[in-house]
């Protein structure tokens, strides 16, 4: 996989602001937050995209989940309701090509998305 700003981040070689770390992934707050609350969950296994995981991945996908519910327990979210996204690819809007779900939260969102 092809070097990305969340390889960076994942080697403390750029700063976030982490809200989680354990020995599968990190969670830190997006650079340019959609939403009051608006974090990032990655792997540190380095994954493109969720079009090529496969099913040796299954509990990696599961950990991340698990750990966003947390994180929006934490951080207060979880109450009023929060979304979660995963873009992937080109028509999904993906930017950065290393798996990562953002959680979003702390105001009412929209639907459809654009
Ligand atoms: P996506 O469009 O789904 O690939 O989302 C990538 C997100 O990554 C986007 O919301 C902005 C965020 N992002 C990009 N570069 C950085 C960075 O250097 N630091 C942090 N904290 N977030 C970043």
């Amino acid at each position: 996989m092809a070097e990305t700003v969340f390889s960076k981040i994942l080697r403390k070689e750029i700063n976030a602001r982490l809200v989680h770390e354990d020995e599968l992934c990190i969670a830190f707050h997006d650079v340019a937050p959609q939403a009051p609350t608006h974090i990032l969950v990655i792997p540190r296994k380095p994954v493109e995209s969720l079009a090529v995981c496969n099913s040796d991945d299954k509990a990696l996908m599961g950990h991340l989940l698990d750990v966003v519910r947390q994180i929006a327990a934490d951080l207060g979210i979880a109450a009023d309701g929060y979304r979660v996204v995963i873009n992937c690819g080109a028509n999904g809007g993906q930017s950065v090509d290393h798996l990562h779900i953002h959680l979003l939260g702390g105001r009412a969102m929209t639907w459809p998305p654009g």
